[in-house]
C-alpha cells in the first residue's frame, strides 16, 4: 500500500477531503498533526514544503503538494487502480475540474468567507451580506444536482468528495442546507457511498462544530 506524510489537523474541512479520498483508494496517510493554534504551520520547517502555511499539505516522498482537491486530484492520478473517482476523458475531467473550482471559489469560498472572520480572526458579529452569498452558492449546487446524483457525471468523483467537506462543515455549524432538496439527497447519498464516513467524518465535523461553540459564534447572528 502506498504510503506518504500528510499534514493536518482533525476538524479542518479540506483535511477531511484528503483523508476521504485516500481512504477510498486505499493510499495510508502517516499523519503529522500541525497545531495551528501553536502556529507550527509558520515554522520555517513547514513553510519549506509549504510558503502557503496551509494545510492539508503532502510530503510524497520529497514531493509536496497543498490544496486539497490539487491533492485529491494527484492521489487519483497517481495511485488508484482506476481513473473513476477522476475521470481522464477530457470532456469528464473538465465537468470535475468545474465543480472542484466552483467549491473552492463559491460554495466553500462563500461559507468561510461569511464564518470564519467569527470564528477564527475575532469578527464581533456576523456579516448578513455575505450570507447571501452562501445562499445563493447553494442555490446553484441544487441546480446542478436537478435530476442528478452527483455533483460531477453519472458517477461519484473527487467533486463529491470535496463538496461533502463543504457541505459537511456547514451542516456542523447549523446552515439550513436541508432546505435546497437536491442538495439534501446527494448529501445522504454522499454520506452513504463514503466508507470513511463514520471514521473520518463525523468525528472531525465534531471538532468543527467545537470551534463554532468556542467562539460563541451562536450569539454573533
Ligand atoms: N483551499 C485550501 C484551504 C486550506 C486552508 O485554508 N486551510 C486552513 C485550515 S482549514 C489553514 O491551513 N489555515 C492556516 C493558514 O492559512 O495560515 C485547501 O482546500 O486546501
Amino acid at each position: 500500500m502506498a504510503t506518504l506524510d500528510f499534514y493536518g489537523e482533525p476538524g479542518s474541512p479540506p483535511c477531511r477531503t484528503v483523508k476521504m479520498v485516500a481512504a477510498a483508494i486505499g493510499v495510508k496517510l502517516n499523519t503529522k498533526f500541525v497545531d495551528l493554534d501553536a502556529k507550527e504551520h509558520l515554522k520555517p520547517e513547514f513553510l519549506k514544503m509549504n510558503p502557503e502555511h496551509t494545510i492539508p499539505t503532502i510530503d510524497d516522498n520529497g514531493f509536496y503538494l497543498w490544496e486539497s482537491r490539487a491533492i485529491a486530484a494527484y492521489l487519483v492520478d497517481q495511485y488508484a487502480k482506476d481513473d473513476a473517482l477522476y475521470p481522464k476523458d477530457a470532456k469528464k475531467r473538465a465537468l470535475v475540474n468545474q465543480r472542484l473550482f466552483f467549491d473552492l471559489s463559491t460554495l466553500y469560498g462563500s461559507f468561510a468567507d461569511y464564518y470564519y472572520p467569527v470564528l477564527f480572526y475575532g469578527a464581533p458579529k456576523f456579516d448578513p451580506e455575505k450570507f447571501k452569498k452562501i445562499e445563493q452558492a447553494y442555490d446553484f449546487l441544487n441546480t446542478f444536482l436537478e435530476g442528478k446524483e452527483w455533483v460531477a457525471g453519472t458517477s461519484m468523483t473527487i467533486a463529491d468528495y470535496s463538496m461533502v467537506s463543504s457541505v459537511g462543515a456547514a451542516e456542523a455549524v447549523g446552515f439550513d442546507y436541508k432546505k435546497y432538496s437536491n442538495v439534501l439527497a446527494w448529501f445522504e447519498r454522499a454520506k452513504k457511498a463514503i466508507k470513511s464516513y463514520d471514521e473520518i467524518y463525523h468525528p472531525d465535523a465534531m471538532v468543527f462544530k467545537k470551534w463554532y461553540d468556542d467562539a460563541g459564534a451562536g450569539d454573533k447572528k
